[in-house]
This record gives structure tokens, sequence and C-alpha cells, in this order.
């Protein structure tokens, strides 16, 4: 199927068709060759013009720099001549660069003059995909998997093309298949798949690219016939330990591998009485001699919860189950810890582990396959929300304990569950990209702004037409926050259909057990993670605890997350909570609405094929967002017996 090449297309600034540049290529190995092979691309959908071999005066130069750490860069570019030295990849970033400067200054090869340096602020950038054999994708909402299909791995062009996505935007690890190992998916480590994935692996690696494998813990017993995966029986450390040494001797320079024990029905070492360090160290001890690192998810909780124990607090479980495990796992594993303690709302506090764990290795999960924020058929630009997160300082260190420098550091970094499928545009949604892209760039550079990132986006995806940008880069920004004035209130979350998670629902979860509740009854809603509650608050550092606790200074957009407050309380914004309600959500709604209008503008200034793509999301977005103000006003109205001060149509 024909597809898109999102925002590495190289739409024309001008013609220099016919001119040739000199280059002198010094950079080492299959990435050195990748950074020539996309500086001639680019520079021919650029301008038409060519390259060909010169010497030490060249016009452009790129050289491998030791000095350099792995994926930094020196851009040095004027009057027509340009040097680019880079460290491992770095090279191959430098060159995305100096595209990328010159798509968005929309300049004249010979008129660029910039002198960069730049280190990645992350050591590990990674997408997880959810991507399983079948060819199915765990919430994947942009078609199938482009990896796998019927338990064949699948290796082509988009291969390639998703790694030179990937590495554009700065991304230096994936992971191939879904958490949730099942199936064929367990015989990934075994000879059934080495050799496709051997070529995936190659083809990521000279886009700087490390592959790692989700693995089942209970692999000894499925693949290797075991009678248990015990992670102190000394037959299973040995399966795993010669398990390791086979899956390197066919797939050397592999990352590791992902996994989530359990959780959600996937093995782990609870099950035999062992602790998440002792399942973790033992697989990191089998993959040590190879250079393999265990990533572990935080993702502990029980998920078999009676909703009518008040005492149990799911947000607590991560924390709980890890914190006293801090400075037991081993150097080469790395805890991977979703960014608030429940799961991807559109709203939730930064989890308590982030500035809890003191020695041991972190890595920040987000999602921007968009599960519970629209589902890439409503825009939400999550970008602004994983700044905020960055940002948080959870006030556990003096000098100052943001997220993005307690994540900073060797074996550490960022994740994204990735929102890409073999949808000729990749992301479903057009706009989705941004996501993906937008991902990338602030792992690899967190001081950037979300403006910043979607301007660059958006010039390289749909060129210049200042109309265009400034119409959708409108819309981006204040995309996150309209989809949260029109999904569940106040950083209570869940409001969504069980199983499927798109489209309002408000007490699709509150009777289940999923640990998942708002609490609403006819006086008010929300949870008491106070003291007095289920005391989650006291997670965090005690002065953050204390701002969270105390209702004079929670932030308002979690208020509901940290207290159960009556319909009447007064919000220092100035009205109720349930007027607040009402007004979020007629707001959403229409917001959506005029999403809708700024896109219709833009007929006949976009491709046809992508303004007929965005349109009918658009359509779709605005309609679902009125059905989720109607459903949850409604719902509150005739719960709480309370008009709407404005006398607005709600139906009672
Ligand atoms: C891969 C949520 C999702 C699951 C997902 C899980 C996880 O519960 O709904 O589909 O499983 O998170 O992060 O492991």
């Amino acid at each position: 199927m024909e597809y898109t090449k999102c925002w590495l297309e190289y739409p024309r600034i001008r013609s220099e068709e016919g001119r040739t540049l000199t280059l002198q290529n010094l950079a080492e190995g299959s990435v050195g060759q990748s950074a020539e092979k996309e500086l001639a691309l680019g520079l021919r959908g650029l301008y038409g013009i060519g390259l060909t071999e010169g010497g030490p005066e060249a016009a452009v130069t790129l050289k491998t720099d030791g000095a350099l750490p792995d994926g930094g860069y020196v851009l040095h570019a004027a009057k027509g001549s340009v040097t680019v030295r880079g460290g491992g990849a770095g090279v191959l970033y430098g060159v995305f660069a100096l595209l990328r400067h010159l798509q968005t200054a929309w300049c004249g090869w010979d008129e660029l003059t910039l002198e960069e340096e730049k280190r990645p602020s992350n050591d590990l950038r990674l997408l997880n995909h959810w991507d399983n054999l079948e060819g199915d994708i765990e919430r994947g909402y942009s078609g199938r998997s482009f990896f796998f299909r019927d338990n064949q791995i699948l290796v082509g062009q988009r291969t390639v093309d998703y790694a030179r996505m990937a590495a554009s935007c700065g991304v230096n690890g994936v992971v191939l298949n879904n958490v949730n190992v099942r199936a064929a998916a367990v015989e990934l480590i075994s000879d059934r798949y080495y050799a496709p994935l051997r070529r995936i692996q190659e083809i990521l690696a000279a886009y700087g690219i490390r592959m790692y494998l989700s693995v089942n813990f209970a692999a000894p017993i499925s693949l290797g016939g075991l009678g248990t995966a015990d992670p102190l029986d000394g037959s299973v450390q040995s399966w795993w330990r010669e398990k390791a040494d086979e899956i390197w001797r066919n797939l050397p320079g592999l990352g590791g591998f992902l996994v989530k024990a359990d959780s959600e029905g996937q093995p782990g070492p609870h099950s035999y009485g062992r602790d998440q360090a002792d399942g973790a160290n033992m697989l990191a001890d089998a993959i040590a001699p190879h250079g393999g690192r265990v990533i572990w998810r935080c993702f502990v909780y029980n998920c078999q919860q009676d909703w009518r124990d008040r005492v149990t607090d799911r947000a607590r479980a991560g924390f709980d189950n890890f914190m006293p495990l801090d400075g037991k796992f081993r150097d080469n594993v790395t805890l991977q810890i979703k960014n608030g303690p429940m799961d991807f709302q559109v709203r939730e506090p930064v989890s308590p582990l982030f500035g809890g764990l003191k020695h041991t290795n972190r890595i920040l999960e987000v999602q921007i396959a968009q599960e519970y924020t629209g589902q890439q058929r409503h825009v939400c630009y999550l970008i602004p929300w994983f700044k905020e997160i960055l940002e948080t300082d959870l006030m556990c260190r003096e000098g100052g304990s943001r997220v993005s420098s307690l994540i900073a550091g060797p074996n550490q970094g960022m994740a994204a569950v990735a929102n890409t499928g073999d949808d000729p545009n990749w992301t479903g949604h057009d706009l989705a990209a941004a996501n993906l892209y937008g991902f990338g760039r602030l792992s690899y550079d967190t001081s950037l702004t979300p403006e910043a990132i979607a301007r660059e986006w958006l010039r390289q995806t749909y060129g210049r037409s200042p109309e265009v940008e400034e119409t959708l880069l409108k819309i981006l920004l204040s995309s996150w926050h309209t989809y949260e004035k029109y999904n569940a209130p106040l950083g209570i979350g869940w409001m969504v259909v069980p199983e499927t998670h798109y489209g309002p629902s408000v007490d699709g979860y509150e009777y289940s057990r999923w640990g998942t509740y708002h609490r609403a009854d006819r006086n008010g809603l929300g949870v008491d993670r106070t003291a007095r509650g289920t005391g989650y608050c006291g997670q965090y550092a005690p002065a953050l605890a204390a701002i969270y606790a105390d209702l004079e200074t929670c932030p308002e957009e979690l208020v509901l997350f940290f207290h159960h407050l009556p319909y009447t309380y007064m919000l220092k914004s100035g009205v109720t909570v349930i007027q607040h309600i009402y007004d979020t959500h007629f707001e959403g709604a229409s917001e959506a609405e005029a999403f809708l209008r700024m896109v219709e503008g833009l007929e006949g200034k976009l491709p046809e094929d992508v303004y007929r793509r965005m349109h009918a999301r658009f359509v779709h977005q605005a309609r679902h967002a009125r059905e989720w103000c109607d459903v949850i006003n409604s719902y509150f109205l005739r719960l709480s017996g309370i008009q709407d001060d404005k006398g607005r149509p709600i139906y009672a």
C-alpha cells in the first residue's frame, strides 16, 4: 500500500536543479552511510541539488567525532559550506537537524548560517510497540502492524522508512512487540524468528536504533518445558543464561528485554513468592555478559479489586510495590514507570515513584497511542502534557527535582507507547504524527517548547503556508485542553466505555474490578487521597504531599483526584464544582466545533487527500465531543439536581 513519508517528504523550497555539491564523508559505519543517504534525499527534494564525492575542500563534510557523546553533534553552516561532526548516531542527527533548519528557515542552501551544538537530554529514547504477531496492535488506532502479520515478520521498505522517521527525531531504541507476550510472540526468542529479526535489527542499527524485545517471564515453562519460572530456581537461571547466549549469538547488539510482569494476567515473580527485584535481577544477570538491559515495568497493581473496598487504592500500587526495593536492582535494570499512578488518563499527577526512588534507573513511560485521549480520531497534541510532566518538581532533592532531571543520566530516559500502524499516513489522524515526531524531539531535547516542536513539524510536513501553519498550530496547541474539558472533570478520569476506552460512560468502571472509581453520589464526587482517605498523598515528598493535601494549594485541575468534594464547593476560579463541570463541557464541545470550522477554512490549501482525511475526523470529533458533553452534563444534573446557572440545554 502507498504511504506518506510524513515529515520526511522534503517539499521543494526552491529549484536549483542541475547544481551539485561536493561531499566528504568521514562518518563511520552504516550510520555514516545513512547520514549521506539522508542528506542526498533531502537536498534532492528541497532544491534538486545532487551530491558528488569530494576531498578536504568539499562543500559538505560529515565526520564521526569520538570526543562527542553518542547522539551529540556539532553543526556549522555558512555561505553554502557545512560541517557536521557527531558522536555515534550524532552525525546522522546532525544531518537531520541541518535539513530541519533549512525547512524551518525556508531558505536557500547558501543562505543558512548556523552554529549548533546538541547533546541528547536523555540516554534512552524508546518507542514501545504493542504489536502482536498476528498483525493486530493492542490499543492501535492506525491500522495493522507493519512488523508482523499472521505470525510472520515483515521486513521491507516500510521498515526502512520507519527507521528513518524514528531516527530523524532522535529515537534510539525500539521495542518491536507488545508487552503482553502471548501465543507465537513467546517464540520470538527462538530459531523460528531469529533470521527476519536480524534483518530488522540491521535496518534499525543503520539508523542508530537498538532493537529490544518484550519477553514473557514464564518462557522457561512455555518455551523451555521446565516446571517452573521461579527466578530463584537454579534450572530457571541456567535456562535464561543459555537462552541469552543463543539470542545474542543470533541477534548481536540486541538492546535487551522489556518485561511486563505480575500485571493484568502476565506472569511474574509474585507467583513464586518472590519480589520484583528477584525477577528483574535474574534476567539481568543472564543478559549482562552480552551488554543487555532489562527494562522492567512498574505497572503492577491488583486488577481484581472489589469496588466495595474503599481502602485499597490502585494509585498507591506502583510505589507500594517498588519503593521498598530501591537500590536492590542491578545496574543493567531500568524501571519503566508510567507518567501517572493510574493509566494514561487525560490528566493525572506525576507518579511519586520518580521522586521516591534514589538508587534505581528510571524511564518515564508516556503513551502517544491515544488510548484514553481520543484514539487518533480526536486531535490531541500531547506534547504540552509531556512537557508539563517533565517540568513538574517533585520537591525531593535540594536544588530542584524536576522529572526531566530525575530521568536524565546514563541508562535512563523516556519511552512512548507508539501510535503507528500500516495506515497510509502511519498514524490514523494526520495530526497524530505530530505526537510521534514530538515525542522523539522532546525526549532528545527536553528544553524544546511544544510550540517550537509543532512549528517544525508543520513546516516540514506541509511546507510553507502561513495560513495552514497558523491554523493547525492553533488547533494543536489547544487540543489537549479541549479534550480534557469534555472528558472526565478535574483529574478524576475513567468515565469511558470499558474495554474500548472510547466514548463517555460515567459509571462504566464504577462497579468494576479495576480500581478506577469516581465515587459520585448526589452530594459530590472525587476520591479522598489525603491522610483521612487512602493516604496516597503521603507517597510524595512532604512539601509536595502538603500541597496536594490542602484544598487551598492543590492544583485545581487535579482537585478531584485528591479530594472528595461537594458539588457546591466553590473553586478558586469562582464557580462551584458542578458549574465547572457544566461550563467546561459546553466549552469543550464548542471548541471541537470551532476546530471543524477552522479546518474547513483550509479546503484547497492542503493536499486534497490530506484535507479529506482530516475533515472526516474533525466532523466525527465535533459530534463526539457533543455526545461527551451531553452525557456527562446530564448525568450530573440528574444526580445532583442542581441546575446550570446559564440555563443551557441539559437532558434531565
Ligand atoms: C498492553 C492498559 C491498557 C492495556 C495495556 C496496559 C499496559 O491497561 O488498556 O491494553 O496492555 O495498559 O500498559 O500494560
